[in-house]
């Protein structure tokens, strides 16, 4: 039976957090899983006079044609593989909604980050639905929120665990991974997404 969610305390924000939707066992195979068999890029950001290496490993899966523009580049999607489709399934049951592509992140160790953004791109429609997977290494998740500073929230983010954040959340605040001072493992996240 699913546990119900924490339901974080935001405003102009809904977001809630499922911290055990996969067992241990279960996050321990699809980490070992997509570990090979996903087909992890490592992507540079274009700035003034220099290429600048993306601090983790990306890719992007999904239906045929639905590509991800990123950094002035675009990206046709993989297949989906036989696990990605396994967790899609699993997540749309509690999101009560289908999704079509997935971007997937491996943060390697502490030093792999992700930096203030958030999920807003115009392809993703107007109070996108976002539907984020972790396995492996817990690492810290922060928010902001865009218009009033002393608005914060952070949150470990941990194996087997599902965010899902819906309705105003990308319009009013901004999230990130930041690197972390504490040695630690490998950890893999999947935000599943809508491209219209
Ligand atoms: O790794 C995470 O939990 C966040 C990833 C993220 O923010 C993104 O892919 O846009």
């Amino acid at each position: 039976m699913i546990q119900p969610p924490e339901i974080l305390a935001m405003p102009d924000a809904e977001v809630l957090y499922y911290p055990n939707l996969f067992s241990t066992s279960e996050s321990v195979d699809f980490f070992q899983d997509l570990t090979l068999s996903i087909a992890w890029e490592q992507r540079e950001i274009r700035f003034p006079g220099k290429l600048v290496s993306l601090p983790r490993l990306t890719a992007w899966y999904g239906d045929p044609g639905k590509a991800y523009r990123y950094s002035g580049m675009t990206h046709e999607p993989h297949a989906w593989t036989h696990s990605l489709t396994t967790i899609k399934e699993r997540i749309e049951a509690i999101a009560e909604m289908q999704f079509n592509s997935v971007l997937l992140n491996l943060y390697r160790h502490e030093q792999d980050s992700v930096s203030w953004h958030s999920d807003d791109e115009p392809e993703l429609g107007e109070n996108p639905v976002i539907a984020s997977v972790s396995f492996g290494a817990t690492r810290l998740f922060q928010f902001k929120h865009k218009h009033e500073s002393k608005l914060r929230r952070t949150i470990d983010l941990t194996s087997g665990s599902l965010l899902l954040m819906r309705g105003t959340t990308q319009k009013y605040w901004k999230h990130q991974i930041p690197k972390s001072k504490e040695p630690c493992g490998a950890r893999i996240n999947l935000t599943f997404r809508v491209i219209q």
